[in-house]
């Protein structure tokens, strides 16, 4: 049978054909994830102690919080980068522990399925300061940084969660500029509901606060010294971002973030974005729960070795198309 078009006939077609079939593969596969990660059985629950080969429970973020901090570390093929970053990071930590009895933690490593020898790196911090302050989450197959913090995030133990790249990019002490300002937030909205309550009943865990380390202050400089498609990206990003989430962050993508864990409890079990954009769905869920978010300027390294490429652009796009057609349809239904 011959059809009998045109060579202009069949490109106006394709111009026709193309942006239609591109919406509807970005709508099935917002369909396909539609339901919220409250329903998904979240692996592992237990983890093995490599000292003692014993089982150790790994309570869900819904359990009460056992630590006052929890680091959540997504280490995807680290092995170079993380011993630095996790030896600087445990020193804090060891050091404010011995100032401050009251203060406890625990580092969470997600292995997002490398294939190289992070996963035997991070075993030995676990094996060398013990499961209870260090643990591994082993992932098995990669699976993105953001759905590696989610997991993370769900299996952490504190009052306050940190998730903080393993490259050590910022300084780890910059944590107590978020931590601070969680508390002043968190202690003005409870006095601001109860003007009579006593600041002893106040606990921070229960309060619903996002603090987003940013590096918007280097913004210039960073300009000036970036790989080019680095600096398309980030002005790119803006854009798309303001368009997706709307306004309020100006860098959604700074990988040093605090919550309260009932602030995290409400986020990770419904975020749905597996990869690099799953920061831009972190704000659209702040403000859809008035969760109130704080931008805190942090210092950055740009350390060698970054895994963001001129590929990961059409995967961020991809995220955010997904995301806006998942919201925007009410397929994506959000639970409290
Ligand atoms: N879980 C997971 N983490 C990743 C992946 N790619 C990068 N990361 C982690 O994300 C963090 C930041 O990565 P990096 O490549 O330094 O990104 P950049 O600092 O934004 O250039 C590090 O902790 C990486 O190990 C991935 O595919 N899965
Ligand atoms: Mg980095």
């Amino acid at each position: 049978m011959e059809i009998g078009l045109t060579i202009p006939e069949v490109v106006v077609a394709l111009i026709l054909l193309l942006p239609s079939l591109v919406l509807f593969v970005i709508l099935f596969q917002s369909y396909d994830r539609r339901h919220t990660n409250n329903n998904r059985v979240d692996s592992p629950v237990v983890l093995q102690d490599p000292n003692s080969l014993k089982q150790v429970p790994c309570p869900h973020i819904r359990d009460p919080p056992e630590k006052y901090l929890s680091l959540v570390i997504p280490a995807f093929n680290e092995e170079h980068r993380l011993p630095g970053a996790l030896d600087e990071t445990i020193n804090y930590l060891q050091q404010r522990a011995a100032k401050d009895k009251s203060f406890t933690y625990e580092v969470v490593i997600v292995d997002d399925g490398s294939t190289d020898a992070t996963k035997r790196v991070a075993y030995d911090f676990v094996k060398k300061f013990t499961v209870d302050k260090v643990r591994v989450i082993p992932l098995g197959k990669n699976q993105g940084k953001g759905e590696a913090i989610r997991i993370g995030m769900l299996h952490s133990r504190g009052e306050l969660l940190l998730m903080l790249d393993a490259d050590g990019a910022t300084k780890v002490n910059d944590l107590e500029k978020l931590e601070h300002e969680i508390h002043a937030v968190g202690r003005k909205e409870f006095h601001s509901g109860d003007s009579v309550a006593s600041d002893s009943s106040f606990r921070v865990s229960d309060t619903l606060i996002a603090a987003f380390g940013s590096r918007a202050h280097l913004e210039e400089k960073a300009l000036a010294s970036r790989k080019w498609y680095r600096n398309f990206l980030m002005k790119g990003f803006h854009l798309v971002v303001l368009l997706a989430a709307g306004p309020g962050i100006r860098d959604t993508q700074c990988g040093f973030k605090m919550f309260t864990r009932s602030a995290a409890r409400k986020l990770f079990t419904n975020i749905r974005l597996k990869r690099w954009c799953f920061d831009v769905e972190l704000v659209f869920l702040c403000k859809r729960f008035g969760i109130p978010m704080a931008e805190i300027s942090v210092n950055w390294t740009e350390i060698p070795g970054s895994k963001v490429n001129p590929l990961s652009i059409p995967n961020m796009l991809w995220e955010l198309a997904l995301m806006s057609a998942g919201y925007r349809t009410g397929m994506w239904k959000i639970s409290s």
